[in-house]
C-alpha cells in the first residue's frame, strides 16, 4: 500500500502530474487507495500509516500548500473521529476524499465562472505555465459566447506552456505562443494578464511558476490588469507564522543535461509575486484584494489555521 503512495509521490515529482490542483486530487486519491487497501488491525497502526503517507507525498514537492493542506484536512477528521474500527477509519477517509475533490471541483468552477465576466469581448489575454484554473476560467469565457485570444508563454525548462497551448487550441480558442523572454515584446498587445498560483502567503503574495513575478514586473509598466486564479486552500498557514514558504529546486538536468563541467546551475520551479503587482485575486470568495486573504481564508477556512 505504501508503494502506491510512492508511486503517487515519484508521479507528482516527475511533473507526470503537474500543477497545484492535480497534485492536491492525486494525494488524497492516493491516501484513499492507501486506506481501501490497508492491513493495519489497529486505530493506532492505520493513523501511523496515514501519517507515513503524509510524509513522503509532503516530501513530493515542497511548494504546495494546497496538498498539504488537502492531506491534512483528512487526517485531522480520522483524528477527531472516536471510531476505534479501522474499516469505519478507512470509509472515513475514502468519503473525506471524494468529498474534498467534490468540493474542489464545484469551486474551481464557481472561479471560472467569476473570472469569465473579467474577459471582454476583443481581449487579448497572456498566461504562464499552466494552470487547469486559468484554463478552465478560459473555457467558460469561451462557453459563454466571448471572442478572445490568448499568448502562452513557452514556460523553460519543463514547457508547461505546451499544455496550455494543447488544451486552448483544442477548445477553438486562438492562441499564440512566444518562448517566455518575448513576454515585454508582446506585453503592449495584452489587455490582462491572467496566471495560476501554488500558493499565497499571509501577506497576500502569490508563489507561482518562476518567471510570474517577472511578468508582473513587466505588466506593472505599461498597467496592465495582472490577476491571480486560485482556490483560497492554497493559502499556508505557516506563513503566518513567519516561515517562509519554501521554493521548490529542480534537477539542473531539466535546463541542461550534459553542462560542461564546473557551471553552476540552479533551477528554482517557482517565484514570489508581491501583492502590490497584483491587481486581484480572483477565487472562490470573489475577486478579492490579495492585502485580504488573511481575513477572507480565516472566514471561509478557520480549520487551517488550527
Ligand atoms: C504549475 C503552476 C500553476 C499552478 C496552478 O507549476 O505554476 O500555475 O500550479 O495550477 P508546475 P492549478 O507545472 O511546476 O506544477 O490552477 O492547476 O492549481
Amino acid at each position: 500500500m505504501a508503494e502506491k503512495v510512492q508511486v503517487t509521490a515519484d508521479r507528482i515529482r516527475k511533473l507526470e502530474v503537474q500543477g497545484a490542483r492535480n497534485v492536491a486530487i492525486a494525494a488524497v486519491q492516493a491516501l484513499e487507495t492507501l486506506a481501501q487497501a490497508t492491513r493495519a488491525k489497529t486505530r493506532e497502526a492505520f493513523v501511523k500509516e496515514l501519517y507515513g503517507a503524509k510524509n513522503v507525498l509532503f516530501a513530493s514537492r515542497e511548494t504546495e500548500p494546497l496538498m498539504r493542506n488537502a492531506v491534512k484536512s483528512i487526517i485531522n477528521r480520522v483524528e477527531d473521529s472516536d471510531e476505534r474500527s479501522v474499516t469505519t477509519l478507512a470509509a472515513l477517509v475514502s468519503s473525506s476524499s471524494k468529498s474534498f475533490q467534490k468540493k474542489l471541483a464545484a469551486s474551481k468552477e464557481h472561479i471560472a465562472e467569476i473570472g469569465a465576466k473579467r474577459i471582454r469581448n476583443g481581449s487579448v489575454i497572456l498566461t504562464h505555465c499552466h494552470s487547469s484554473t486559468v484554463t478552465r476560467l478560459l473555457a467558460k469565457a469561451k462557453e459563454n459566447g466571448k471572442t478572445f485570444e490568448v499568448i502562452c508563454t513557452e514556460t523553460r525548462p519543463a514547457l508547461q506552456g505546451r499544455i496550455t497551448a494543447k488544451e486552448l487550441v483544442g477548445l477553438g480558442i486562438k492562441t499564440t505562443m512566444i518562448v517566455d523572454s518575448a513576454t515585454r515584446t508582446f506585453m503592449n498587445e495584452v489587455d490582462l494578464v491572467i496566471v495560476g498560483a501554488d500558493a499565497l502567503t499571509s501577506e497576500g503574495n502569490v508563489v507561482n511558476k518562476i518567471g510570474t513575478s517577472a511578468i508582473a514586473l513587466l505588466a506593472y509598466e505599461p498597467r496592465k490588469p495582472f490577476y491571480v486564479v486560485t482556490e483560497l486552500l492554497k493559502f499556508d498557514p505557516a506563513t503566518l507564522c513567519g516561515d517562509y514558504e519554501k521554493i521548490e529546486e529542480r534537477n539542473p538536468a531539466e535546463i541542461w543535461m550534459e553542462p560542461p563541467e564546473n557551471l553552476v546551475i540552479r533551477n528554482p520551479a517557482f517565484d514570489v509575486t508581491r501583492s502590490d503587482y497584483i491587481h486581484g485575486i480572483i477565487c472562490e470568495e470573489g475577486v478579492i484584494p490579495p492585502q485580504s486573504i488573511n481575513e477572507v481564508v480565516r472566514r471561509k477556512y478557520p480549520w487551517i489555521f488550527e
